[in-house]
């Protein structure tokens, strides 16, 4: 049969084994690019980054003229829908995120997704630029913070160590989480709708602190959300496939493969290569995850992983990338020769050898 595309990211989600992976970096714009830093130092912000579509264009391509990546990922943050619903978000320097934090049930009245779309115009004006200046073969992923790791900021005001404040709502509150989760599934799908008319081929849910949650919780809070969202863009939208990176699932990754709707699930770094490849690889892609650290490491010790996860996962769909994202301190040639490593793979030749 032949494939709907030619780009390799659009016919591993649709489940073809290929000789070699495609192959994209989470974070892959960002601070470890010196010509990051050189855009981000004259913008006033990092909002402001995001929310100007000349620089985010700009910083979004600086990744693929440097390393020839198969796909693009639209650069903004997870956090802009917060922003958009109405709560206030900043970056500080040195710290990261920022938000006014939502105390009690009656600051959810506060938020409202009627002023939406004009706050992400920007984002969207972005995505229309990029599928111009793209080059041919490279798919342009669109992606949002899935409801729990979003509220999870949400609620904290910021980056946590524990998530007791989501968790005290989701364990004394439920139905006042339930409300905050609700209206976030509402306005990310909403959001990932438009990126989509807008022009990404492809969407990622980043769902990065699923992990925190015993197994009732994980199901409710996290599995039940997504599988609403994809529900939704499955009916809307549904010749675009969704990526769900449900970081720290563990042995639960199984449920999001039968039940999510994901055409392909991002593994993290702690999960086991021969399971994810035994028990989630025919039912989804899977994409993943080369330790980001590894990457700093560099040397022959990262070939070693780069092979091992290519020979443990290369023999069905499969997208290479990392199991969280990539760190400001690594080095250029690291990643350089990772990809050297990758192009040079054929499963086949590996198969015959
Ligand atoms: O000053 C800077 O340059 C800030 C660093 C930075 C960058 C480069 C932040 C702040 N966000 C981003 C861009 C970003 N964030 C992208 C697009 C770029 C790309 O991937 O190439 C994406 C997809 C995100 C997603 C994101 N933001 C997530 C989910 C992925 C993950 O890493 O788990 C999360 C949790 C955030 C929140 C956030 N924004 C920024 C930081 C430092 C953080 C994480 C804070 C924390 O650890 O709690």
């Amino acid at each position: 049969m032949k494939p709907a595309s030619d780009k390799l990211l659009l016919r591993a989600l649709a489940g073809e084994t290929l000789p070699r992976p495609p192959v994209w970096l989470m974070r892959q714009a960002g601070r470890y690019l010196p010509e990051y830093r050189a855009v981000r130092a004259e913008a006033d912000g990092f909002l402001d980054l995001c929310f100007t579509p000349d620089l985010a264009v700009e910083v979004t391509l600086q990744p693929i003229r440097r390393y020839g990546f198969d796909a693009s990922i639209l650069f903004s943050d997870i956090l802009v829908v917060p922003h958009a619903l109405g709560q206030k978000v900043w970056f500080e320097e040195g710290i990261g995120p920022r938000l006014e934090a939502i105390e009690k049930p009656a600051d959810l009245a506060g938020l409202s997704r009627d002023g939406l779309h004009e706050a992400l115009a920007p984002v969207y004006e972005t995505v229309r630029r990029l599928r111009q200046d793209l080059p041919q073969e490279v798919t342009l992923i669109g992606f949002a913070g899935a409801p729990w790791t979003v509220a999870s900021y949400m609620l904290e005001g910021g980056s946590s160590k524990d998530f007791a404040a989501g968790k005290k709502w989701a364990y004394g509150a439920a139905e006042d989480f339930q409300r905050l989760i609700d209206l976030l599934v509402e306005a990310t799908g909403d959001y990932l709708i438009a990126q989509i008319d807008a022009g990404v081929e492809v969407v990622q849910i980043f769902d990065s602190w699923a992990g925190i949650w015993p197994e009732a919780a994980l199901r409710r809070w996290c599995l039940e959300p997504v599988k609403a969202l994809t529900a939704r863009l499955k009916k809307e939208r549904p010749d675009v496939p969704v990526i769900l990176f449900p970081r720290g699932a563990g042995l639960l990754y199984r449920d999001f493969a039968l039940e999510s709707g994901a055409a392909g699930l991002g593994l993290d770094t702690t999960l086991p290569l021969g399971w994810a490849a035994r028990e989630l690889q025919s039912k989804v892609a899977v994409q993943g995850n080369l330790d980001p650290i590894m990457l700093v490491a560099g040397g022959e010790q990262l070939d070693r992983a780069v092979d091992h996860i290519l020979t443990e996962l290369g023999q069905g769909p499969f997208i290479f990338n990392l199991g969280h994202g990539i760190v400001p301190e690594t080095p250029l040639e690291n990643v350089s020769r990772m990809m050297d490593r990758i192009h040079g793979w054929d499963a086949a030749a590996r198969r015959a050898g």
